[in-house]
């Protein structure tokens, strides 16, 4: 343990903090002389060893319960020891959160094995409890702006739950086991809350392009989100989605093979194993890991394909995992069966064709096996990613070895020199195993140099640093990280300026900005709240407020009839001043290049069952709100493909907003109202713009640069702030109302 003292510079204040629901270190006991503590086992611990030269703090469950008297001691030893931070749970949490959600029905169900879940509405309570505990102890620890990285299928509502306590904070989040397909994804009864904590992050990252697929679909299909090249766009906010596969802790390994211990382990098997040829399998005694399936192929080999006198073993170690989970214990009875019977049928005397350690292994141990084993046979049902097989490429050295790899496990994608097997292929695997046995040295050699190659760039250090730089690009290319441009941090200093203003101008967009979006555009009529709150706005002295918007003249009039209140329709074509009756026309236009678009749009609307197409006086639009999301963004990206061809010579432009593809005349804009209102505009006056999409950013900027413009969402933006979500608006604008009422007149 000493070798992992950390250096005294990683404190609770390093920027980087990373959760997971345990921590490299588990608590043993507690003997005379303190806590003692063993390193973790399994994927996530490995994988993120190899990150100990960063400075970051490990938050995470040490893996027993701690009475209230010892944790002082406790914390201080992870603290100094580990670089961690405990968070404590209850027995019955671990039960509910741990064994029977998380591992009960996350895990099989994101493995393809739904018959294997068990929902429970009391586990799911407790899942949300302890993500809620998780959440707290990262905001607990981590410094203004910091980044949280969470890990893994316990803690996919952290994000959320984090964002909503610390929105100062960079999040990322990993998963380390597949996404399922959306058709599978969607049998989970708490399908769009899991989602929600997800996309409460900056950035997700995942082993496979696969995974992320999967992902983008679930978000679009149960969430109806949208998703412009890797990045789902949910409220207003940009999340980035990102592959990257796991690599091993390569130096561990490298020095573990010159290790003379290693060397001797490498002697005894050498004696112990003469005259066979050995194949290894190192697998969690997990469902998932295709124990049962190797096992069966194992036998049709050894019925089928060994040749008369040849001695080929099997070493199976399957590491004990969950040991207290009914359906584990189920399946090791069953392994051993399985194992016991083979070894029945096909032992002689002198030799046993199943070697079977129900057992973890010592690291030397399990590295001279690794360099010993003529094939290492790794083949998973399903797998996230598969450190085992990368682990046998890296021991490798002379190039010698074999890997039988399923192509279920996300290292497929990555170990092109693998021989790669189906589990489900009883009499496929066992022939495959015959061909890698026979495999000549040759090919052998070239095989697992292209595997070798990939395990030496890719590294858990690689794919540590590549994710986060990764997350790092999209925080600072997203306005959102940026918590000086947060309107919601500027609400002094705007009401002051409101207030000390001779005259205030406020141009307000209505869809997404005023109002949240609607079903259809007509369910988005101003609530009776939202019409009072127009009508204060437009009642404060010495102030003009506009309402801006896309919609005719007919629906905002009728809406706001009986307000003095400004109008600007139909994205900037016509202007009705507070208080007059007229509408202004801002722009001439023509609507000629109409006949010219609508009979694409009409054809793409008959082929998607769900689209619709509207015409407005200055724009047509191509509605796909109702469409299947999946192929109503398809069929939107083919129309604005065709489109381009048709508006080849056309005064029009092309802009997609939510759910809609719209075509309008170039020279109508939101910014007319802004070139309209500017030689009204005097030195002093207060100027609040807020908007959502980008047929506010004509507006944005055409402003003068004092203007307040706030854009809605973490879009980059001509506007000088931003506010994170749609109920910040009517927020702000009730802030305004208020600051004029004597009893506020302090300030908020
Ligand atoms: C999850 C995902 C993903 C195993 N037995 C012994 C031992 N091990 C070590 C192996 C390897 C690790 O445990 C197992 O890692 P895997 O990746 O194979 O599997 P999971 O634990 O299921 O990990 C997986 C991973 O997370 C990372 O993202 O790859 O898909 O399921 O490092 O060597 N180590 C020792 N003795 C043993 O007996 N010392």
């Amino acid at each position: 343990m000493s070798e992992s003292r950390a250096s005294a510079e990683v404190t609770p204040t390093s920027d980087l903090l990373i959760l997971s629901n345990r921590l490299p270190a588990t608590l043993t006991g507690h003997g005379p002389e303190g806590p003692t503590f063993k390193a973790s086992a399994g994927g996530l611990a490995t994988a993120l060893s190899g990150l100990s030269a960063g400075s970051f703090l490990w938050v995470g469950w040490p893996g027993a319960e701690v009475p209230e008297p010892a944790r002082p001691e406790v914390e201080r030893q992870l603290r100094e020891d580990y670089r961690c931070a405990p968070v404590y749970l209850t027995e019955t949490q671990v039960e509910h959160f741990y064994n029977r959600f998380s591992n009960g029905v996350l895990w099989p169900l994101f493995h393809y094995l739904p018959d294997f879940t068990d929902f429970e509405s009391e586990s799911w309570t407790h899942y949300q409890e302890v993500n809620a505990i998780f959440a707290e102890a990262a905001d607990r620890h981590a410094p203004t702006g910091g980044t949280v990285w969470v890990q893994d299928y316990h803690l996919m509502l952290v994000p959320h739950l984090l964002r909503e306590r610390r929105p100062d904070l960079k999040i990322a989040f990993f998963l380390h086991i597949p996404f399922p397909s959306s058709e599978v994804y969607r049998l989970l009864p708490r399908r769009r809350e899991i989602l929600e904590g997800l996309i409460g992050s900056d950035v997700v990252g995942f082993h496979t392009y696969d995974y992320a697929r999967h992902f983008l679909s679930a978000c679009q299909r149960i969430l109806g989100t949208e998703t412009v090249q890797q990045t789902v766009v949910w409220n207003g906010r940009e999340v980035r989605v990102s592959v990257h596969p796991i690599g091993i802790d390569l130096d561990h390994f490298d020095r573990l093979l010159d290790d003379p211990e290693v060397h001797a382990e490498m002697e005894d098997l050498r004696r112990s194993l003469a005259g066979r040829r050995v194949v290894l399998g190192i697998d969690r005694l997990d469902y998932s890991k295709g124990l049962r399936h190797k096992l069966r192929a194992f036998q049709s080999f050894l019925e089928n394909h060994q040749r008369d006198g040849e001695r080929v073993v099997l070493i199976q170690v399957a590491v004990p995992s969950r040991t207290e989970v009914e359906k584990y214990k189920e399946l090791r009875r069953q392994i051993e069966e399985l194992v016991g019977r083979i070894n029945g049928l096909h032992s002689s005397p002198v030799h046993t064709p199943v070697n079977f350690l129900f057992t973890s292994i010592p690291p030397a141990r399990l590295t001279a096996l690794f360099r010993f084993a003529d094939v290492c046979w790794v083949s998973p049902i399903r797998d996230g990613m598969n450190l085992v097989c990368q682990e046998y490429a890296a021991c490798q050295r002379d190039g010698e070895g074999v890997l039988l790899l399923s192509e279920f496990s996300g290292a497929a994608r990555s170990l092109e020199g693998a021989l790669q097997v189906n589990p489900w292929d009883r009499e496929g695997m066992a022939a495959t195993l015959r061909r890698g046995l026979d495999l000549p040295a040759e090919e052998r050699r070239l095989r697992m140099r292209r595997m070798g190659e990939f395990v030496r760039r890719n590294t858990s250090k690689q794919w540590a640093r590549s994710f986060l730089e990764v997350a790092r690009r999209h925080f600072e290319s997203s306005a959102g990280m940026h918590p000086e441009r947060w309107i919601e941090r500027n609400i002094d200093p705007l009401l002051r300026s409101f207030r000390e203003a001779p005259r205030r101008w406020l141009l307000v967009d209505y869809d997404g900005t005023l109002c949240p979006f609607a079903e259809t555009p007509a369910q988005a009529e101003p609530s009776a709240q939202l019409h009072e709150l127009v009508g204060q706005l437009a009642r404060l002295p010495d102030t003009r407020l506009y309402v801006l918007s896309g919609r005719t003249p007919e629906t905002m009039q009728r809406w706001f009839r009986d307000l003095e209140v400004g109008l600007c329709v139909e994205h900037g074509r016509l202007v009705r001043h507070p208080g007059s009756e007229e509408w202004e026309q801002l722009v001439h236009t023509s609507s000629d290049w109409m006949e010219e678009v609508l009979p694409t749009l009409q054809r793409h609307a008959a082929m998607t069952p769900g689209a619709l197409v509207v015409r407005r006086e200055s724009s047509v639009e191509w509605h796909w709100r109702r469409a299947d999301p999946e192929f109503g963004q398809w069929q939107a990206n083919e129309l604005a493909l065709n489109l381009s061809e048709v508006m080849a010579n056309l005064p029009v432009r092309v802009t997609h907003g939510p759910k809609l593809v719209q075509i309008r005349d170039m020279g109508v804009h939101k910014g007319l109202l802004a070139e309209r209102l500017a030689g009204e505009l005097g030195e002093g006056h207060f100027l609040l713009a807020l908007g959502d999409d980008e047929s506010d950013e004509e507006l944005f900027a055409r402003l003068p640069e004092h203007a307040w413009t706030v854009r809605i969402g973490s879009h980059s933006s001509h506007a000088r702030f931003q506010a994170r979500a749609q109920p910040t608006a009517p927020a702000l604008l009730r802030h305004i109302v208020q600051s004029l009422q004597p009893a506020d007149r302090s300030g908020s």
